[in-house]
């Protein structure tokens, strides 16, 4: 009777099991098919107005079916080497001391990295991070050291100080007052993050940093986790704006991590900058002496962004054009 009745549960239970098992199945396969028809890709998105530009680069790759690790790579090439752009690669502003000294990093769906920072006369610091990511055991070179290997790998020496940059220092010099100032000339710090025809997500970030910071002064652009993360299973995500407050919240990781718990890309962004405003109240700062912005992506291809003040915008192109986009912002 008892083994009877354990037989009767027994395969009750084995049954309503495989009912189960076969729900799994259909409501995997009903959200495999939802997460199809939703994908949106190739896109790519990225920081300030002149991502628009540097989308266009990025596009001709992606939507050639080509991957994100070398779109994102071309896209901030363009303002890298653009000597009107000012606070990026050459033509930036320099440090206290007159040298233009240069963050970058870049991550790819495998979670292989490459990193730079504070390094001088190289046009291109996100070809150099992605030579550090390819070509060394290691995920980081600064300084003398991450010259003496651009120079290794064929990367030209060049003087990166334009005269405009030249004469705003000189300019600055006469007051010497260092306060780092936010939403220079409504562009700063390139990150660009991508999902590619494959599907497969990669990012970039690469800036001259601060104007007329302290000489060696490295911010959040080159550090992986903070002004940029990617996670091929969950979505992507870069930052600019202050540096030093981005790295205190491990800004991107953490907004890639708000993603994987369930929040869209806009609330994940949000949710990082009420993080930054919180620790600002905190230590008692101004929140208004301080900007940061966040833009991330997701693997169904949906997109957001989040800054503490107004006048941060960002760029994105999918199969429905390039567009600029203002983000939304905490302190009205
Ligand atoms: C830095 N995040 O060096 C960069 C600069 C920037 O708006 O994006 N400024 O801190």
């Amino acid at each position: 009777m008892n083994t009877r009745r354990n037989f009767i549960k027994t395969s009750a239970f084995a049954s309503a099991a495989l009912l189960v098992n076969k729900l799994d199945a259909a409501e995997s396969e009903k959200f495999a098919n939802d997460f199809k028809t939703k994908v949106v890709k190739p896109i790519v998105l990225s920081t300030w107005n002149f991502g628009l530009k540097a989308n266009e680069a990025a596009w001709e790759i992606l939507n050639k079916n080509g991957k994100a690790l070398d779109a994102v790579e071309a896209g901030v090439k363009i303002p890298e080497g653009d000597p009107a752009e000012r606070s990026v690669g050459y033509g930036g502003r320099p440090d206290r001391d007159g040298h233009v000294t240069l963050d970058a990093c870049i991550m790819d769906e495998n979670a292989n990295i490459g990193s730079v920072a504070c390094l001088e006369f190289i046009k291109h610091p996100i070809s150099v991070a992605r030579a550090v990511m390819e070509k060394t055991p290691h995920v980081m070179l600064v300084g003398e050291g991450a010259l003496q290997f651009a120079l290794s790998q064929g990367f030209i020496k060049e003087n990166l100080l334009v005269d405009e940059s030249e004469k705003e220092w000189k300019e600055w010099l006469k007051t010497n007052n260092y306060k780092p100032v936010v939403n220079i000339e409504n562009h700063d710090t390139i990150g660009m993050i991508a999902l590619d025809a494959n599907g497969d997500l990669s990012g970039a970030c690469t800036t001259s940093g601060m104007a007329f910071k302290m000489h060696g002064r490295v911010g959040d652009s080159p550090i992986i986790g903070a002004g940029l993360y990617v996670d091929n299973e969950i979505g992507a995500a870069t930052a600019t704006g202050h540096g030093e407050e981005v790295i205190r919240i491990a800004g991107c990781h953490l907004v890639v991590e708000l993603m994987r718990q369930g929040k869209t890309p806009e609330q994940a962004c949000k949710e990082a900058v009420a993080r930054v405003v919180k620790l600002t109240a905190n230590r008692k700062k101004n929140l208004k002496d301080i900007q940061v912005g966040f833009i991330a992506l997701n693997k169904k291809g949906e997109y957001g962004s989040f800054c503490v003040q107004s006048g941060f915008n960002y760029a994105v192109y999918d199969a429905s054009g390039n567009r600029l986009i203002d983000a939304g912002f905490h302190l009205k």
